[in-house]
Parts: structure tokens; C-alpha cells; sequence
């Protein structure tokens, strides 16, 4: 076997098998004699846990004695996908579990049917922070995630007559034994209440958090295995507990469903994922949510370091934490708070502890999504934080003044309170005040930061600026997903490659053999049979494996442009139509994503995409050469199916809007070609696959500023344009959605008369085109399997476990634990 599991240290000497067997009888109380795949999946997972849990132990106890520099990762959203296979093979038990599911006749396959997929996160955010995990532990770095164990997350999304419908995620709904709850050592969590002042013997002001709302933070663990290292991290995720099991005085005034429903509500704070992934909604119920996971983890931080018997100024030295986003700034306030309020340090001494302890990373450029808070709320909920944050920005402005006297306005710009119809915090400044590194996740985006969003601070804070392009897992984006090209790898290159990516150059010069190139075609084939079933089972739509799959999975955004793509397949449809005895290379288009609930224009695109598949699929006279798919319900899962089997990546964001993107990394690891804008990591993919080997078109980012300074007006490419005319009519028509000609007239409106904020119209002409050569380059097999074997080649560099050595080097200082 390429890829053995020998190397892999292992703790238990019982069989998986009989531990799971015996987990089926001991632990979970059924029968099991003859076990069917829920016993065994359950069984397994108890195992598998076991041989966790051993290891976890003896790292954290590794890490109190090297005293080694820890690292937390705080961020409201993780999507770790399924556990099962991943740990399996992070700690080298694949075949044992092989040899037990064999004896009762079950696949692995079958068996990860049973898991369910905690969908923790909206999208790229809350999978790079999984994909970090994962690098952190195949590392050896002494690392813990936090944040929320939402009893829901993110909804299930089903399409009925086309539309979106969103269906509660009741995740948690049969337990789940990969996540260990802590009920012993709550922490007290305040919110609402008033701020007391009182003078200490030596007449210093001190304050006083006092009265409010008490809920308690209960832990849960969720563990990480390194890959075949021995070494186990762990993610904790705080749960919302009431304070007491009553409330005792209206139990005793005989309102006894009153005071339960006081419980219910403190439970509300873990209840549900927010699911929108841009335009934050101003809800305390939010701002609660962040407060809750962050002092809970603030505690946690704290109580660790007591025990080293430190003095306070060491913190820094000894633990660093990142932001993942804005969402946890309100740590930066609430350590000053435990510092001043707690532990009686003054204000300096404090105030230089967090400028040195934490780290954000940016992920968003538009500007509707950068966090901010209303003065007035945080003033209620958070009433002594309020207070903090005032005396930060007054010593932060008073330092901008005395620095840049000849600019008079800068203090406003930078300022942390914005003034506007309604005073809020702008969370962004307070966390690039608060934190001695601010990142951006490709080497546009940062660029961008650097010029536009943050262009300010640059020149106050010169030196805290960095790029970190992200990067994905190869263990479960390249090792997990595609077994069937890992095996030709590993064949070729020898394993090594799992954790030392680069080596994947070496295939470069493959490219050149036939049959190399015949096995990588066969491997692609495989993978997409195996979609193509699935396409089958689901949408009922038999499609053909040999056509392009051309795939566009990701969050439906306006700036994404789920549109483009739509609209060139009605043109192609047109096309054909118009030209019946013409030969085009049959294509089949695929799409999945969920909108936010409440975004009603990519909600419509959703339903667009439905009525033209509805159309095209069942017209007799194209179907053979087009097929419009759209997969329900996109979740990591759903990815590690697509990921593998797509001939054509979509990233074709307007230029300037996506950060980074990591999905274009996914699908150019397994070699797809990327059709894709100027925008975010695709910059960094092309320079790395080779410009032969990418589609890149359209405007760039400073085009797109020009075109719109010069003034852009869509109707005149709607004029000029008779293609693109056509499919518009069409959509401002009863084409698609027949008796109803104005279920698009949204759509229409806002790529004409709206203006086009996403320059779709701009980038129309450029993207067709580049779909002709597409067509054509993939007739020429030769041609089109080298590229893809030259993408993968060139991919290396987009492992995480580059990009977390270089956040470990350049930001967080700290070292593998070995
Ligand atoms: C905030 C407040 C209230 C409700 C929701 C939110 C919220 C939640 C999630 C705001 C933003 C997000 C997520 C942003 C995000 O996923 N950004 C993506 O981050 C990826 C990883 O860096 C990048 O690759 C993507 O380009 C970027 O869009």
C-alpha cells in the first residue's frame, strides 16, 4: 500500500474493531452481535475517540511542562466537515476500520451516511479556520480553537418549484460523541448591568462591573488530530447555560413557567448560527453571542496562565491570539477590563499586554460587511467595555494629533466611534489599534487594504501591515476527497507529499508521459462517474461524463456572479438553438450554494439558475450537449464529491471584491482549470500553475476603479451587444418562468437601470470568449491533461501548512511542540 500507516504511533494495542464492539455494548447499552451501520458507525467513532483522547492527554500535559507559547484561535464559525474518515486517517486506522466494517459487510462510504455534518460556519471564513486547525496540529504547534457549539447551524437548504427554502439544521439531534461537554467548571458570563467606581487606599479610580445577567459558558471539545504525528489539538466551543436551574423568586411566586422560560432564554445565546456572510445585522442577539464566546475564552486564557505563577507584563510572551475577523474584537476591551478591573494593573501596563497579545486577520473588503456596532447598545449590554473603548480611542486620538498635526481630519477617519445619524464602534479600528499585526488573506487583498480600506493606518501603524495568502489542508482537499489520484501520486512521488506539498512539482515533468497522462484522464473519469451518480440519484438528470463538467460552487453574492455564469449558458442555449446541425463540446454546468435567508437578489439567482436548468434540460434539441444542474444544499461534504470530479473552476468575482477565495484553490489542487478574474489568490494560482495553464479575463481591480470613475453605463453594452441583448430580454420576459414575465425583472433592473454594480455587463463579452477557447482546448485531450496535471503540479504553495508556518514565523512566535 502507497500510502502506509506504520508511520503512524499508536497508543492502543486492542483491535479497533473489538473496541468498537465493545463501545457498542458498554457505551452505548445495544446489542452487538449482529451490528448494522448506525452500531457500527457509533462504535467506531468511540474507538477512534479513545485513541484521541490518549494522545490529547499527554500533549497538553507536554505543554504545561516545555511551558510552551500557546496560540488561540478565536472565531465565531468552524466547518470541519465530517470527522470520521479524516480522523481515521490522520491517525492511521483506515484499514483497521476497513478490516472491522468488512466483517459485517459495510464501505466506508456506507458508514459516513450515518455522520452528520456540523455546519458551524457560513463559508471560506469558518473552513480556513478548519483547514488551519488541521495544519496547526500536523504541525505540532501548541494551538486551541474557540468558539460557539450552536445547537443549529447552518440551514439546510432544499430547492421547492425552484426556490430557496431554508430547514433548521438540528445537527445535535442524536448527540454527537466527537464533541466531549465539560459540565463541571462553568464560567459566569454578565451582560446588561452598571459600572461602579470606587477609590483604592492609594486613591487611584477603579471600576466595578456590577448587577445585569449572569449565563454560563459550558465547554465543549471537539478534537484535531495532526496527521500521523501523534499529535492531538483541541477546538472548544462554548455553550450558552442558564444560571440557575430556576429563577428562584418568581418559582416561589408560583410562576413556575415564567422562570422556565428565563432558563430557555439564557440558552438562546449557542442557540443558531447567523447565516449571512457579509452585511453583518446589527442584533444583540449577535453582539451577545460574540461577547459570551469571548469572555468565556478570555477566562480560559487567563486561569491557564495563573497557573505558571507569571508576572502579568509575561502574558505575551506566553500566549497569542488571533482574530479570526472582527467578530471576537471585543476580546481586545474585555482583557483590559479583567486586567484593570481584576487584576488592578494600570492602564499603560495593561494597555501594553494586548497591543502585544493579539492579531487580525481581515477577510472583507466590502464595505457594507466591516463590523460595527451601535454606541447605544454596547453602552447597555456591555456598559464598562463602553467605557474602555472610549478611554482607548481618547489616548489613540490624542496620539494621532500630537503625530500628524498638519492633518486635521485624520482623527475622525480613524477615529473608533464613528458619528453619524446613529454614534457605532467601528469594530475594524478597534481592532487594528488593539493588536500588533493586521493581515490580509492574498497579496491583493492586502494591497488593497494598504491603499484604500485602510490606507489611513498604514502611516500610524507602518509596520503592522502583512499578507498571509491563505491556504488549504491537502489532507482533506487532495489525500480525503480524491483517493483514486492520491494513489497515482504517491505511486509516483512516494507519500511524503501529504505533508510536504511542494513535492508535487515533481510531476511536472510527468506531463510529458502518455501514460501518466492516460492514468491521470482515467483517475478524472472515475471521479466524475461518481458525481454523475450522484447527479442522477439527486436531480434525477442523467448527465455525461465525458462533457465539462463546469462547476461554480461557493455562496451565492452578487459580487460572486452566479449571473455571469447564467447568463453565457442562455446565450450558449441560443445558440443552439439558432444553429442546430453545429457541433459544440457538450458541457454540463453545475452549481451549488446557499443565499442568506434574507438577501433576496441572490435568492432570486438561485431561482433564475432552476428555471433556465428546468428549460434546457428538457429541450430534446440541446440536451444531448448542455445541462444546467444545480445541487441542493452545498456543504463540505457535497464539496469533497465536486472538488475532484470538475474539469472548469468558476472564480469569476468582480475584480477587487474577493479577499482570496480558497474553493479556487480546492478544485486547481485536483486539477481543474481555473476560469477566473484578476481578483484575490486567482492572481497568486496563475503565477503559480503558469498563465498557460489558467483562464484569467476581464477587468482587473484598477480597471474596474477607472471604468467606474469614467462613468460605466450598461445600457450602452445592452444596445451594442445583440447576444447579450437577447438572453437580458429573455430574462425580462415569461421565457423562463411562463405566464410570469416579471419574476426577474429584479435581476434586470439591477444590471441596467441599478447600474450594474458588479460590472456583469463590463465583463460579459471577455468571459464568452474565454468559454470558446475553453471548449476548444478541451477537444485536444493531450493539451487539456497536461494543463491539468501542470495545475496540480503548481498548487504546493496553497497547503496550509505553508500559510500557518508563515503565520507561526511572522506573527504568533510560537514553535512545534516536539
Ligand atoms: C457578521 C456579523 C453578523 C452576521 C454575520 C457576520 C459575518 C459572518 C461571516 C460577516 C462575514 C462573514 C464571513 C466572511 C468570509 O467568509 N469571508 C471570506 O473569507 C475567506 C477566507 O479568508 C476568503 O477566502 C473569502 O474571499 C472571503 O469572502
Amino acid at each position: 500500500e502507497p500510502l502506509a500507516e506504520s508511520e503512524a504511533p499508536q497508543a492502543r494495542n486492542s483491535a479497533l474493531g473489538e473496541d468498537a464492539l465493545w463501545h457498542i455494548l458498554y457505551s452505548l447499552g445495544r446489542d452487538n452481535a449482529h451490528p448494522d451501520k448506525h452500531k457500527c458507525y457509533w462504535g467506531l467513532v468511540l474507538a477512534v475517540r479513545d485513541r484521541m483522547l490518549e494522545k490529547w492527554a499527554s500533549v497538553q500535559r507536554q505543554y504545561y511542562e516545555n511551558d510552551d507559547k500557546r496560540l488561540y484561535y478565536l472565531s465565531l464559525e468552524f466547518l470541519p466537515g465530517k470527522f470520521l474518515r479524516e480522523n481515521l486517517l490522520s491517525l492511521g486506522l483506515e484499514s483497521e476500520a476497513h478490516t472491522f466494517l468488512r466483517k459485517y459487510s459495510f464501505s466506508l462510504d456506507q458508514i459516513m451516511d450515518v455522520e452528520c455534518e456540523p455546519g458551524l460556519g457560513n463559508g471560506g471564513l469558518g473552513r480556513l479556520a478548519s483547514c488551519y486547525m488541521d495544519s496547526m496540529a500536523t504541525l505540532g504547534l501548541p494551538a486551541f480553537g474557540y468558539g460557539i457549539r450552536y445547537s443549529y447551524g447552518l440551514f439546510r437548504q432544499e430547492i421547492r418549484n425552484g426556490r430557496q427554502v431554508e430547514m433548521p439544521d438540528n445537527w445535535l439531534h442524536e448527540g454527537n460523541h466527537w464533541l466531549i461537554p465539560r459540565p463541571h467548571g462553568l464560567y459566569p458570563i454578565r451582560f446588561y448591568g452598571t459600572v461602579h467606581e470606587w477609590q483604592d487606599d492609594d486613591g487611584t479610580l477603579r471600576h466595578d462591573w456590577r448587577g445585569g445577567d449572569i449565563v454560563m459558558a459550558m465547554a465543549n471539545d471537539m478534537y484535531v488530530p495532526g496527521y500521523r504525528n501523534g499529535h492531538v489539538n483541541c477546538i472548544r466551543l462554548w455553550e450558552a447555560r442558564p444560571h440557575k436551574e430556576f429563577v428562584l423568586s418568581s418559582f416561589n411566586a408560583g410562576d413556575y413557567i415564567g422562570s422556565v422560560q428565563e432558563k430557555i432564554k439564557d440558552e438562546n445565546i449557542s442557540m443558531v448560527l447567523y447565516p449571512s456572510d457579509d452585511a453583518p445585522e446589527g442584533k444583540t442577539l449577535r453582539l451577545k453571542q460574540q461577547y459570551f464566546f469571548v469572555a468565556a475564552t478570555m477566562r480560559d486564557l487567563v486561569r491557564r496562565f495563573k497557573k505558571l505563577n507569571k508576572p502579568w507584563d509575561q502574558l505575551p510572551e506566553k500566549n497569542v491570539v488571533q482574530l479570526n475577523e472582527t467578530h471576537p474584537s471585543i476580546a481586545i476591551p474585555e482583557l483590559m477590563r479583567i486586567l484593570l478591573d481584576e487584576e488592578l494593573i494600570c492602564w499603560e501596563d495593561s494597555w501594553f499586554i494586548c497591543q502585544k497579545l493579539f492579531a487580525y486577520t481581515n477577510h472583507t473588503i466590502l464595505p457594507e460587511a466591516l463590523e460595527t456596532w451601535p454606541v447605544e447598545l454596547m453602552e447597555r449590554l456591555l456598559p464598562r467595555h463602553m467605557q474602555i473603548i472610549y478611554e482607548i480611542n481618547r489616548r489613540f486620538l490624542e496620539d494621532v494629533r500630537l503625530h500628524f498635526r498638519d492633518e486635521p481630519d485624520l482623527p475622525s477617519r480613524v477615529s473608533l466611534i464613528s458619528d453619524g445619524p446613529e454614534k457605532v464602534v467601528r469594530m475594524s479600528h478597534l481592532a487594528i489599534v488593539g493588536s500588533f499585526s493586521i493581515n490580509g488573506v492574498s497579496a491583493l487583498h492586502t494591497q488593497i487594504l494598504r491603499d484604500r480600506v485602510f490606507h489611513d493606518f498604514i502611516r500610524i501603524f507602518p509596520d503592522r501591515f502583512n499578507n498571509k495568502t491563505n491556504g488549504i489542508t491537502p489532507r482533506r482537499w487532495l489525500r480525503q476527497c480524491n483517493v483514486s489520484l492520491s494513489w497515482l501520486l504517491s505511486e509516483h512521488l512516494g507519500c511524503d507529499w501529504v505533508t510536504d506539498l511542494d513535492q508535487l512539482e515533481r510531476i511536472r515533468e510527468l506531463a510529458d508521459d502518455e501514460e501518466f497522462r492516460h492514468d491521470w484522464e482515467q483517475c478524472r473519469l472515475t471521479n466524475k462517474k461518481r458525481l454523475a451518480d450522484h447527479i442522477e440519484k439527486r436531480n434525477g438528470i442523467t448527465v455525461n461524463p465525458h462533457s465539462i463538467f463546469d462547476v461554480q460552487a461557493k455562496r451565492f453574492h452578487e459580487y460572486k456572479r452566479q449571473l455571469l455564469n447564467v447568463l453565457h449558458i442562455i446565450s450558449l442555449y441560443n445558440h443552439l438553438r439558432k444553429n442546430p446541425e453545429v457541433m459544440m463540446q457538450p458541457r454540463t454546468f453545475i452549481f451549488g450554494g446557499k443565499a442568506a435567508p434574507s438577501y433576496w437578489m441572490a435568492k432570486d439567482i438561485i431561482y433564475l439558475i432552476n428555471c433556465v436548468a428546468r428549460r434546457i434540460n428538457s429541450d430534446p434539441h440541446t440536451r444531448n450537449v448542455l445541462k444546467v444542474i444545480f445541487l441542493a444544499n452545498y456543504n463540505i461534504s457535497l464539496s469533497q464529491l465536486l472538488v475532484p470530479a470538475t474539469d472548469v473552476s468558476e472564480q469569476i468575482s468582480t475584480a477587487g471584491y474577493e479577499a482570496s477565495g480558497t474553493g479556487n484553490m480546492k478544485f486547481a489542487l485536483n486539477g481543474a482549470l481555473t476560469i477566473g478574474t484578476r481578483d484575490g489568490a486567482n492572481i497568486e494560482i496563475g503565477e503559480r500553475v503558469g498563465q498557460d495553464n489558467i483562464y484569467l479575463f476581464g477587468l482587473c481591480e484598477q480597471e474596474v476603479l477607472d471604468m467606474r470613475n469614467r462613468g460605466y453605463d450598461p445600457w450602452e453594452l445592452y444596445k451594442n451587444d445583440g447576444e447579450l441583448r437577447e438572453v437580458l430580454d429573455m430574462i425580462n420576459s415569461d421565457e423562463f418562468t411562463p405566464g410570469n414575465p416579471t419574476a426577474f425583472s429584479g435581476i434586470f433592473n439591477s444590471l441596467l437601470s441599478g447600474g450594474d454594480r458588479f460590472m456583469v455587463l463590463a465583463d460579459y463579452r471577455a468571459y464568452a470568449e474565454t468559454h470558446q477557447r475553453i471548449a476548444h482546448e478541451f477537444g485536444d485531450r493531450e493539451l487539456w491533461i497536461r494543463k491539468s496535471i501542470l495545475n496540480t503540479a503548481g498548487m504546493g504553495f496553497f497547503s496550509s501548512d505553508r500559510a500557518v508556518r508563515e503565520y507561526m514565523d511572522d506573527i504568533w512566535g510560537v514553535k512545534p511542540d516536539v
